[in-house]
């Protein structure tokens, strides 16, 4: 095992060297940095600092401290990382960042929309709490992207870019701008882009435009879409909330959940090798 600095080779930005100690989530096998890609894709894809094996993370969209903690605690083995929001940092706090960086990897989902100084000093406070991934709009444009990946790169984070959103809304403006939004995350130097589960279609389109970009996709379960769906379109990773923190049994949901997303890598994979 060796730090996050390894991931350099497969990303473009060159990033810090992480400090985490050898097994922490974000760390990953130095073994895999020196296969060709086609000996470890899908089944490890690193961003800059985190790691998608499983290909699953978990939306934490709860408001409540305790309740929080304890998904966290039942849901961690089989996630790649966390991913908070307003709601959960809004009712406790950026401490909650920290507190959850201990035994995970946390993503802001801060959907940072502003003027370059502005998304600059919310992605300094993200990463200072401790995320090791913040997410940001495409909308407000080039410079404001910027700004957050610049920023991010300073504490060898991720920055993930949001094109068309999974909800209907995202029909009436997001969809026809999307592939124009995506291919301005690629210029910026992004980690990755957040596309739609509920229309696999898309995701597939995107993925066409970022290339070796990481999608993460959300809207799997309560919103409709399908884990399995969204892989074969070409996601690396699903965004789940409510079907893991409403779940009676959420280590179950979730280790439901990563099977399939496997079932549904190695179906992808046996269709690539197939049409080599
Ligand atoms: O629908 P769920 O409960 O699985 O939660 C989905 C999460 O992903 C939630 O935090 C939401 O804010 C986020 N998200 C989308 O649902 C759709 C997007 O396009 C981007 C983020």
């Amino acid at each position: 095992m060796q730090g996050c600095e390894g991931t350099a080779l497969i990303s473009r930005l060159p990033v810090p060297p992480c400090t985490h100690a050898p097994f922490h989530p974000c760390t990953l096998s130095s073994t895999a940095l020196f296969l060709p890609k086609k000996h470890f894709y899908p089944y490890i894809m690193t961003l800059f600092t985190m790691k998608l094996s499983s290909g699953l993370v978990l939306a934490l969209d709860v408001t409540d401290r305790s309740r929080a903690l304890d998904v966290v605690a039942k849901v961690a083995p089989h996630v790649d990382a966390v991913k908070v929001g307003y709601p959960l940092v809004l009712s406790c706090g950026t401490g909650i960042i920290g507190e959850l960086a201990k035994s995970t990897c946390v993503v802001c989902d801060f959907k940072v929309a502003d003027i370059p100084n502005t998304n600059r000093l919310i992605a300094v406070e993200a990463f200072k709490a401790g995320a090791k991934g913040i997410i940001c709009h495409a909308f407000p444009g080039r410079d404001s992207i910027i700004a957050v990946v610049e920023e991010a790169k300073k504490h060898g984070g991720d920055v993930l870019v949001v094109t068309e959103m999974s909800h209907p809304g995202a029909l009436d403006f997001m969809a026809g701008k999307a592939e124009q939004m995506a291919r301005l995350a690629k210029d910026c130097g992004a980690s990755g882009i957040i596309a739609p589960a509920t229309r696999p279609e898309r995701v597939k389109a995107l993925r066409g435009i970022v290339g070796e970009l990481q999608i993460i996709s959300p809207g799997v379960g309560a919103q409709g879409g399908s884990a399995s769906q969204a892989i074969l379109a070409g996601a690396d990773a699903i965004i789940v909330g409510r079907s893991l923190y409403e779940s009676q049994d959420p280590a179950e949901a979730a280790a439901r959940l990563v099977s399939e997303v496997a079932g549904a890598r190695n179906a992808r994979k046996e269709k690539g090798d197939a049409a080599q």
